[in-house]
């Protein structure tokens, strides 16, 4: 029973539990296998509004809380994870980012289709080599009259080759006296000249939602693509990242579920020594271990997202969501394989597939290491 979730809560999450169950589990082995992009399944995303939960409808959004967020998100992280990542993106941070400092030009030019699902949107602060370390960034973008020259290229970028509007971070100030003065964010479309698309990374998990470099030559960028103000960009990156972390937490606890619904069902089908092996004790103490973690894990994202909701601040408790959630979806997850037995290890079986998606919620987004990083400054506020 849910008794802390109100109508509207419930029912969000309802459609994306059923469009989970309809649509995505019977189809994501396949799209794991061939690492092509599930683009219909993003449009009927789109259609039901899970790409701009949060944004107001007037921006093309379904004006729903960060709550009914993670509701609907981890259903679909339980159904294709792949397909969480790139709603998480496009939602915590292209549509947020925007709808969050945009103007209202841009909301109109740009949050409208992010939101709606026509288009979909990325986000391009890590380079091949600054990822922790995110204000070293090399990327530059000088102003020649009304627009801006961006040279250099991002890595790791979610949606690099079926995304079309990418929030884009470069270095604009390198005098300044505080690294986190000198960058600024854009907003960059597919189609400005000197726009590249780098080559699509082969990725351990995550295989439908592509990965790539993205290249800048020469880019030119509207001076009216200025996301926020100039040399405010990476407190717009760090901030748009406490939101995201709500939802790769999220994420983490969805792929846990799932590989904890298989365990349970694949215990109480299995027979060794003459029994099912739900009745031997090593089994039902496992799954009531990964039970427990993953309602932890669930009850510290709600935490955070009730924090976002009502205003307050929520960067410690994202990336304490974030931190334990991953690593439980980690655990969880070599559990589930554990308890197949050989059957985990090969991909007849969804276990090993969760096993590999969970890997990166430990990375993206910000690391493990950075989390505790994060929280370890908070504590001595
Ligand atoms: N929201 C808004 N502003 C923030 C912020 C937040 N969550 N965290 C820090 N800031 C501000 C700081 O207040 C500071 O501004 P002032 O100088 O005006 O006070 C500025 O940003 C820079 O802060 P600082 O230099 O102290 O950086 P931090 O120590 O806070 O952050 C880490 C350093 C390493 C934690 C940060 O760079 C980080 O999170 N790195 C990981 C990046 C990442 O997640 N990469 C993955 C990319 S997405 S796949």
């Amino acid at each position: 029973m849910d008794l802390t979730f109100s109508d509207e809560q419930q029912m969000i999450r309802q459609m994306a539990r059923e469009f989970a169950d309809k649509e995505l589990l019977p189809t994501a082995a396949h799209y794991d296998e061939t690492q092509e992009f599930p683009r219909e399944l993003w449009q009927k995303m789109g259609r039901l509004g899970l790409m701009g939960l949060v944004i107001p409808e007037e921006y093309g959004g379904a004006g729903a809380d960060t709550l009914s967020y993670v509701l609907a998100l981890e259903e679909i992280a339980r159904g294709n994870p792949a397909l969480s990542t790139v709603m998480s993106v496009n939602n915590s941070l292209a549509c947020y980012g925007t709808w969050k400092f945009g103007t209202e030009e841009q909301k109109l030019k740009y949050l409208v289709p992010l939101a709606s699902g026509e288009k979909l949107g990325g986000y391009a602060l890590s380079e091949p080599g600054s990822g922790s370390d995110a204000v070293n960034m090399q990327t530059s973008a000088r102003r020649e009259g009304d627009r801006y020259l961006l040279n250099g290229s991002k890595m790791f970028i979610t949606s690099g080759q079926s995304g079309h509007v990418f929030l884009v971070f470069a270095v604009t100030n390198k005098e300044a006296p505080k690294p986190a003065d000198r960058i600024t964010c854009f907003i960059v479309e597919k189609g400005f000249p000197g726009f590249k698309v780098g080559k699509k990374l082969d990725k351990l998990g995550m295989r439908a939602s592509d990965t790539t470099e993205l290249i800048f030559e020469d880019c030119e960028v509207p001076v009216e693509n200025v996301l926020g103000k100039e040399g405010a960009g990476f407190r717009v990156a760090l901030q748009l990242l406490d939101g995201g972390r709500i939802g790769i937490a999220t994420q983490a606890v969805g792929i846990g579920q799932a590989a904890y619904e298989f365990g349970l069902k694949y215990a109480t089908e299995r027979q060794q020594f003459g029994q099912k092996i739900f009745d031997f004790q090593a089994i039902q103490f496992m799954l009531a271990d990964m039970a427990t973690r993953l309602e932890a894990s669930r009850l510290l994202v709600h935490r955070a997202a009730t924090l976002r909701d009502a205003g307050q601040p929520c960067g410690r408790e994202a990336s304490m969501a974030k931190l334990f959630a991953s690593e439980t979806a980690m655990w969880v997850t070599t559990k589930a394989v554990q308890i197949f037995g050989g059957y985990g290890y090969i991909k007849e079986y969804p276990v090993e597939r969760y096993f590999r998606d969970a890997k990166v919620t430990e990375i993206y987004e910000g690391t493990s290491e950075i989390q505790r990083m994060v929280i370890a400054k908070s504590l001595l506020k």
